[in-house]
């Protein structure tokens, strides 16, 4: 019994069949092969009732593709997103380096993903933990892929680790959890037995590791490179990316509470700020410095878990880069993006930093497996820009359709009139510079961690030493809670105290006291620590910018509130480059004062205040009495004022301010200007009396 279905129509299911407009090649549904699909509804039946038929090849092929739409996820770094920009050079280095991107004025495409560490791609975006910043820049002579973080050191020296670092912070191999996050037994049991990781553990701790916008964190490189210029000459080098909008970062309880409010946080507010026009935009920095600067620090340059304090050698910008379009589609450019480390263009070089060369087999080898073959580089979003032609052939998902006999070389097939294929350039060709960097190159074969990397503790110490009383309270805090969770109290805390005191005596015994465990003794350092100069470079709060710009005010409304009050508060954000977004009790709005219906762009239940940099609150009496019995509105209030953010309220609205405990100080304020300058800033001097710090 055959069916026409028409447009629209419901078939015997009470399915809807949507059918092409016209007979267009180009918007009816074909299967792979380019067959037109009559019905995308049945399947093939013998009879209307009886079985399915083998022969139905659209079932088939449609079942066959899905079945295998997963490819593995990332082992590190699973959960990201990114998009697409450009990076501009602003300044002229030709003496530095001879990369055709930092030609002064050059623009550059770019794919940037940013990524969580340890969940997977199901996870969280706002665990605790470090985030990815990985570039690939498509320059005219190649592609070069700077994959950082956004903390400017690591958890160990050696590539050799990295396998036990990673088992160790993923979920426990017996019993498949914790998911995204560092607090449990083996990683801290790890952790506490390997110094080399304390200077990252004080990062790990901050609140870097709780960015409240991927737009508001720095990158870094992390590894000492080269640059390498016309004549050959080399000098060191650190990248820094530097976020227009100024660091900021959540607390902790406010992190703990955006998981439960929106498991998307970041990779949404990226993508609707890119959407809305609003491009992030950050600096890329260098650090430069050559051999006689590296062989007079304390500190070993090619050692990750160092930095170089900006106070020695400042960061020098050098460019821009903007992120101005989303991806068309998640799979195919962000899953599917596969960055690598050793795609390096003329003008960049490696150092013999011994992460860094482990990190250039690794990517490479991970890519293969989780793309399923050496042709990955085909895939759209990791192609080349510039032209790119060799000898390779074949393989699984070969997209190329390479001409003629010329696969090998020395080939005279040009002799015979014949393609000869592409020849190698000394003149243009990528030429390694190591040589002239200054390191050791030669030597007996040694399985050895030099001297120079010895000393775990001094740069701790100076990171700690360089944060503000509230940041260290935060740091001192986090491994109270992580240390927490420790099963084996009486073993791994304990250990991990012991090394702390290396660090610094004050933050050792607040851990202590906040475990309630007597202080252990300091564990004997392999190279004693030494002061370093503080750095305000180090302090997420000395670096922050008292903007609206990028940020969101959440404004919250109920029947009753007063249309002009509420106007002027959603004109003034905007004024100052804010985002006001109305939350009422009903996503349909509220009528207000002036009898207008006023839509929400949230409603309360699903929209409380941990969602929004500040919030005003614009109730009638009736609307405040009201929202008294709604517990998502006291939270509302209460979450601001703990959370550490102005609170801008129309008078009426005092009730439920003290129901929810907020108490006057320079972030509570009224609705004018007070509220606008109070909103572009958090105020970390109310914390102390809101909670118990460690
Ligand atoms: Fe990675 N890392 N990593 N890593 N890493 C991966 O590559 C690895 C390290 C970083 O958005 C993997 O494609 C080793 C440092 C980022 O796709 C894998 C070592 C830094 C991303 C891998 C390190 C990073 C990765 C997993 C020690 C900061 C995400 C999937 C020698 C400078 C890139 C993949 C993206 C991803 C290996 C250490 C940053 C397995 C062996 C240090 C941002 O290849």
């Amino acid at each position: 019994m055959a069916r026409t279905p028409k447009s629209n129509m419901p078939s015997n299911g009470g399915e809807t069949h949507q059918v092409a407009e016209s007979g267009d090649a180009a918007t009816v549904l074909t299967t792979n092969q380019g067959i037109v699909v009559s019905d995308n509804q049945n399947s093939l039946k013998s009879g209307a009732r009886g079985p399915t038929l083998l022969e139905d090849f659209v079932l088939r092929e449609k079942i066959f593709h899905f079945d295998h739409e997963r490819i593995p996820e990332r082992i590190v770094h699973a959960r990201g997103t990114g998009a697409h920009g450009y990076f501009e050079a602003t300044d002229d280095i030709s003496d530095l380096s001879k990369a055709a991107l930092f030609r002064k004025g050059e623009r550059t495409e770019v794919f940037v993903r940013f990524s969580t560490v340890a969940g997977g791609a199901g996870s969280v975006d706002t665990p605790r933990d470090v985030r990815g910043f990985a570039v690939k820049f498509y320059t005219s002579e190649g592609n070069w892929d700077l994959v950082g973080n956004n903390i400017p050191v690591f958890f160990i020296q050696d590539a050799m680790k990295f396998p036990d670092l990673v088992h160790a912070v993923k979920m426990e191999a017996d019993r498949g959890y914790p998911q995204a996050g560092s607090a449990h037994d083996t990683f801290w049991d790890w952790a506490s037995l390997m110094p080399e990781t304390t200077h990252m553990l004080m990062w790990a701790m901050s609140d870097r590791t709780l960015p409240r916008s991927l737009r508001m964190i720095e990158g870094f490189g992390v590894h000492t490179f080269l640059l390498v210029n016309e004549a050959g000459e080399t000098h060191f080098v650190k990248f820094h990316w530097k976020p227009k909008l100024g660091l900021q970062s959540t607390i902790w309880d406010e992190a703990l509470k955006l998981q439960a409010a929106d498991n998307d946080y970041h990779r949404r507010d990226l993508f609707e700020a890119i959407d809305a026009g609003n491009f992030p935009e950050w600096e890329l920095g260098i650090q430069v410095f050559d051999k006689a600067f590296a062989d007079a620090q304390p500190y070993d340059v090619l050692d990750a878990t160092k930095l170089i304090p900006e106070e020695d050698v400042p960061v020098r910008i050098i460019g821009r880069m903007v992120l101005d379009r989303n991806v068309d589609n998640f799979f195919a450019e962000t899953e599917q993006v596969a960055f690598c480390p050793a795609n390096i263009v003329p003008g960049v070089d490696f150092s013999n930093d011994p992460l860094l060369q482990g990190r250039l087999f690794s990517y490479l080898d991970t890519q293969k497996s989780r793309l399923g073959t050496a042709n990955f580089h085909q895939i759209p979003v990791n192609a080349p820009r510039c032209p790119f032609q060799n000898f390779q052939r074949d393989g699984q998902m070969q997209m190329a359709v390479p001409k003629g006999r010329a696969n090998y070389e020395p080939n005279s097939l040009a002799a015979h009139g014949e393609e000869g294929g592409p020849r190698e350039s000394p003149a243009r060709g990528f030429a390694s510079s190591t040589t002239l960097s200054g390191e050791d190159e030669s030597g007996e074969k040694l399985r050895i961690r030099p001297e120079s990397f010895a000393d775990h503790y001094s740069q701790a110490r100076l990171f700690y030493r360089s944060q503000t009383q509230s940041e260290q309270a935060h740091i001192a805090s986090s491994f109270v809670f992580e240390l927490s969770k420790v099963a084996q109290l009486d073993q791994v805390p304990p250990r991990m105290v012991a090394n702390l005191r290396n660090v610094d005596e004050d933050l050792a015994k607040r851990v202590a006291t906040g475990l309630g465990i007597p202080l252990p003794k300091a564990a004997k350092p392999a190279k004693e620590p030494v002061d370093m100069a503080p750095s305000d470079a180090l302090s997420i709060h000395k670096n922050m910018k008292a903007m609206l710009e990028g940020r969101a005010v959440g404004i919250l409304i109920a029947d009753g509130t007063d249309a002009s009050e509420l106007d002027a508060v959603i004109a003034s954000v905007e004024k100052a480059k804010g985002k006001a977004m109305i939350v009422a009790p009903k996503v349909g709005g509220a009528k207000l004062s002036d009898g207008s219906q006023r839509k929400a762009d949230g409603q309360l239940a699903g929209s409380p205040s941990q969602l929004f940099d500040a919030v005003a609150i614009i109730l009638s009496a009736e609307g405040c009495a009201a929202l008294l019995k709604e517990g998502a509105a006291v939270e509302f209030a209460m979450n601001a004022f703990g959370h550490l953010k102005a609170i801008g309220a129309s008078e009426a609205a005092q009730p439920l301010l003290d129901k929810a405990g907020v108490v006057a100080d320079d972030g509570v304020t009224g609705l004018g200007d007070a509220f606008i300058k109070a909103a572009s800033q958090r105020f970390y001097a109310r914390e102390p009396g809101l909670r118990t710090l460690a």
